[in-house]
């Protein structure tokens, strides 16, 4: 009995370990594609993953670069994909970054700061979405402002 929680216990970890050294977006269809159920009770709000999001820089958003820091609470932020990873502690997850509503985004799975480049003057929105490996949204943050081009920075 002994042996076989054992056994069992080894080949979880050998399945997370899969999932940490291959951290190929390849992995994704796989993962939507089974449907298990979710093992852990949900999280209590102490532990509860939670976005914070600071508005963009002034003064590379007078250039059209938006410069979007932000961090985490009780998640880390990691390009590692599954539903195995799921059951990772600390809690693994990336973001969803869609800008001005449109129909897709980009997985951004690092601690850097998001930047977007080449936004045209006048008002956007950035929705940071905060996903488990498994791309369940945990948390979401939007920001909206304004891009004001002035007469020394305009294209000539
Ligand atoms: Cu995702």
């Amino acid at each position: 009995m002994d042996k076989q929680m054992i056994r069992l216990t080894s080949r979880q970890l050998a399945v997370v370990l899969v999932v940490t050294l291959s951290p190929s977006p390849m992995g994704w269809s796989a993962a939507h594609g089974q449907d298990h159920q979710a093992h852990s009770a949900p999280a209590a709000p102490e532990t509860a993953p939670h976005l914070v999001v600071s508005p963009p820089l002034a003064g590379p958003l007078s250039r059209g670069l938006a410069v979007i820091a932000f961090r985490t609470e009780n998640l880390k932020i990691m390009p590692v994909y599954g539903e195995a990873a799921t059951q990772v502690i600390p809690r693994l997850g990336h973001l969803h970054v869609t800008v001005d509503g449109g129909p897709w985004h980009w997985l951004h799975a690092s601690d850097e700061p998001i930047v977007v480049q080449g936004l045209p003057p006048g008002p956007h929105r950035v929705l940071i979405e905060l996903a488990a490996a498994n791309h369940k949204i945990l948390d979401a943050q939007t920001l909206n402002f304004e891009i004001t081009l002035t007469v020394s920075d305009a294209p000539k």
